[in-house]
C-alpha cells in the first residue's frame, strides 16, 4: 500500500475541492474512528485546513471501549486539540455536538454582516459522515452505505437556523503508513479490493488474543477455543460452514465474516489503538 498507484482519482479531485471549498467555510469538522484514532486521521485533511477552526469527533463511540474512548478524549484534551467523543446511537453526544455548533453560532450575532455558520464535515471513507448528518437533521438527505466510497459528489445542508453543513466524500491520506493498513482494513476504510483479507482478520485475532479478550470471540462463535490466531481462523470457518467444493476450509470466507462481525459489533466493543503515553 506505500506505491500511490492505487490512490483513486475521486479522492485527489475531492481534495482539490475542498481546498476552494474550505475558502467559504468557518469550521472544520474531522471524523476519525474511535476504535482506530490514530491511524483514521488524515494528515492531508489536517495540513488542509491549518488555519480553520477545528473539531475533531470520535466517532462510531459506540463501537469503542469506554475507558478507551475516554482516554483518547482527555489525549486530544491535553494537546490543546477540541475534540468530542460521537456516535449516530447516542442522542447525547449528538446534542452535544449541536450545542457545540449553537454556541459557535451566537458567537457570530454580534457581527453586522451575518451570514449562517459553515462548516464542512471531512474524514476517511465509511466513518460515517453522511450517517451522522442525516441523524443531525433527522431526515435521510444524504445517501449513506456499509461499504467506502458512498459519498462521491458534494452536499450543503441547512442544519438549523444559521448552520449550514457541507457533507464530503471520504478520503484517504495518499501513502499508508504500514501500521496503519490493519486497524484501517478492519474498521472498513479501504477498498475491498485492496485489503488482504486474511492477513487483517489474522491480525484482528492475535489483537483480540493479545488483550486476553477471546470469551467476546467466543461468545459470537459458539464452539470456538483459544488457539493461535490462523487455527482459530480456521475454526471459525469450520463452525460457519465455510468450506470449498473438495473440503478444505475457505479461509477468505470465514475473514471476510470475521471482519463483517468485527464491524457489525457482532465481537463487543473493541478498541485497536491506545493514545501514546506521555
Ligand atoms: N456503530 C455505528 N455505526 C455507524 C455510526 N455512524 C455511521 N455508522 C455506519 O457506518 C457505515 C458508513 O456510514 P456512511 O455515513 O456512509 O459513511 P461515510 O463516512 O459517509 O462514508 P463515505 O461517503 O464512503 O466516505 C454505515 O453502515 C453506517 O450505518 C455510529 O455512530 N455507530
Ligand atoms: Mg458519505
Amino acid at each position: 500500500m506505500r506505491d500511490t498507484q492505487w490512490y483513486p482519482g475521486t479522492m485527489s479531485r475531492a481534495l482539490s475541492r475542498l481546498q476552494e471549498d474550505l475558502r467559504v467555510v468557518d469550521l472544520v469538522v474531522e471524523l476519525i474512528d474511535a476504535r482506530a484514532p490514530a491511524s483514521s486521521r488524515n494528515p492531508e485533511l489536517v495540513r488542509l485546513s491549518k488555519n480553520k477552526q477545528r473539531l475533531t469527533l470520535l466517532h462510531k463511540a459506540d463501537r469503542g471501549e469506554e475507558a478507551v474512548n475516554s482516554r483518547w478524549l482527555l489525549y486530544f484534551q491535553k494537546q490543546g486539540l477540541p475534540a468530542m467523543l460521537s456516535s449516530v446511537q447516542t442522542p447525547r453526544s449528538l446534542n452535544s455536538f449541536l450545542g457545540y455548533l449553537k454556541t459557535q453560532e451566537r458567537r457570530r450575532s454580534g457581527s453586522r454582516f451575518k451570514r449562517p455558520l459553515r462548516l464542512v464535515i471531512v474524514g476517511i471513507p465509511n466513518v460515517g459522515k453522511s450517517t451522522l448528518i442525516n441523524s443531525l437533521v433527522r431526515r435521510a438527505v444524504t445517501r449513506t452505505g456499509d461499504q467506502p466510497g458512498v459519498t462521491r459528489g458534494r452536499q450543503w445542508v441547512r442544519l438549523l437556523p444559521g448552520v449550514e453543513l457541507l457533507d464530503t466524500p471520504g478520503v484517504l491520506p495518499p501513502v499508508l503508513l504500514p501500521e496503519t493498513v490493519f486497524p484501517l482494513a478492519a474498521i472498513g476504510a479501504l477498498p475491498p479490493g485492496r485489503i488482504d483479507r486474511q492477513q487483517t482478520a489474522l491480525w484482528l485475532l492475535d489483537h483480540y488474543l493479545e488483550r486476553d479478550e477471546e470469551a467476546r470471540l467466543m461468545q459470537c462463535y459458539d464452539g470456538l477455543h483459544k488457539a493461535a490466531p490462523a487455527a482459530m481462523l480456521e475454526q471459525i470457518g469450520m463452525l460457519r460452514g465455510c468450506l470449498l467444493p473438495e473440503g478444505k476450509i475457505d479461509l477468505e470466507r470465514a475473514a471476510v465474516l470475521l471482519l463483517r462481525d468485527y464491524q457489525a459489533g457482532a465481537l463487543g466493543r473493541f478498541s485497536l489503538e491506545e493514545p501514546p503515553q506521555p
